[in-house]
């Protein structure tokens, strides 16, 4: 793998894709969790239009599933994740449960954060998820710290993903984390989820080279900007992401491209209708990343048309279940609103 910048493209020598490896039980979950994630994001949005849910903002990742999934899928369960804002469904395919998730979003006690933040600032350091930083840019320093603890402890191979936007990237956090994972080689893949858009600032506001993916190149280390939208894309570029990390070689940058196609949350649905062309909107609605995959599966023959539902309703009624389940779940004592600050076996009192 060169340090220059790739648009990867399928290996054209001949030799196995990653994705050629992927049994049918696999292409059928990869169908799967899209759907979960996709359910996910529409649930959300419909309870918070309904008033059910009152609390937070729901930040959507809809038209953003491939990433979601086609990154995740081939980590090992002792790999670290290191997910933001927009990844919530990313906390389930890391070994969460939907109800714990879902009581996240409602703030409600048996919560992780026990009803302290109503989105994504939470973690599991058991599942190897680690707690994210409102501060974008800073998931960086925080995921070579892990990865630094862990060679320390002789772990050499377990590789950490940090999730952030292409805005993210123009933060001071995200230059001086990636240059000490460089340098230090540190197992680390940054996928980057250039949307477009941070908030309502367009990408060519945020980064002056033509891909995000070039800013690796002042690192030494391998950048590869690559159809986001893709699911099997970004399942082979991840696949060998990781090859190369677990051999030591250091840390490498994937750039996804995507689109966010609602608002930053949704609070902005209406002021973002009007920063975003609307041609713009429908081209990328054109290539929605659970309409590709399907339409690849169909071709591929291994599957009838009954065998893909849209959606699949065993997840509809997951999601729902678990939604109810939050819902009637209590809502935090306020004396507990001082309890888990610090770490008191620390030694740091409050
Ligand atoms: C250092 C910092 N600056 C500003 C914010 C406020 N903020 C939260 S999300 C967001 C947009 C981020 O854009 P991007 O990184 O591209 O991710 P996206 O939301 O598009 O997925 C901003 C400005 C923040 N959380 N941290």
């Amino acid at each position: 793998m060169s340090t220059t910048v790739r648009n990867r493209r399928v290996k054209q020598d001949g030799a196995i894709r990653y994705r050629d490896r992927l049994t049918k039980n696999d292409l059928l979950e990869i169908y799967r969790r899209l759907w979960f994630a996709r359910v996910f994001d529409e649930t959300l949005y419909d309870m918070k239009k309904k008033g059910r849910l009152r609390r937070g903002n729901v930040y959507g990742s809809r038209g953003q599933e491939a990433i979601q999934v086609g990154t995740t899928y081939p980590l090992r369960p002792d790999d670290f994740t290191s997910p933001i804002h927009r990844d919530m469904p990313i906390f389930v395919f890391r070994g969460m449960t939907v109800e714990q998730v879902m009581c996240q979003v409602w703030g409600k006690a048996n919560a992780p954060t026990r009803g302290k933040d109503s989105w994504s600032h939470m973690g599991d350091m058991r599942l190897g998820i680690i707690h994210s930083t409102s501060m974008l840019g800073s998931t960086i320093p925080v995921a070579c710290g892990v990865l630094w603890a862990q060679r320390l402890d002789g772990n050499r191979d377990r590789v950490c993903v940090a999730y952030l936007g292409e805005g993210a990237t123009a933060t001071g956090p995200f230059h001086e984390g990636l240059n000490y994972a460089a340098v230090h080689k540190l197992p680390l893949i940054v996928v980057v989820e250039n949307n477009q858009y941070a908030y309502s600032t367009p990408v060519e506001l945020e980064v002056p080279t033509p891909t995000v993916a070039d800013r690796a190149k002042g690192y030494g280390i391998p950048g590869y900007s690559i159809d986001g939208n893709d699911v099997l894309e970004v399942y082979d570029t991840m696949c060998e992401a990781l090859e190369y990390a677990r051999a030591g070689k250091g840390p490498v940058l994937i750039e996804c491209k995507t689109y966010r196609l609602q608002g930053h949350a949704d609070h902005d649905e209406t002021r973002a209708r009007q920063y975003r062309p609307v041609e713009e909107i429908e081209m990328w609605e054109k290539r929605d990343p659970i309409v590709r995959y399907r339409e690849y599966l169909l071709t591929t023959g291994l599957f009838t048309e009954a065998e893909l539902p849209e959606p699949p309703a065993d997840i509809v009624e997951q999601i729902q279940n678990a939604v109810e389940y939050a819902i009637q779940s209590p809502d935090p004592e306020p004396h507990t609103a001082l309890e888990d600050i610090y770490d008191e076996s620390a030694g740091v009192s409050r």
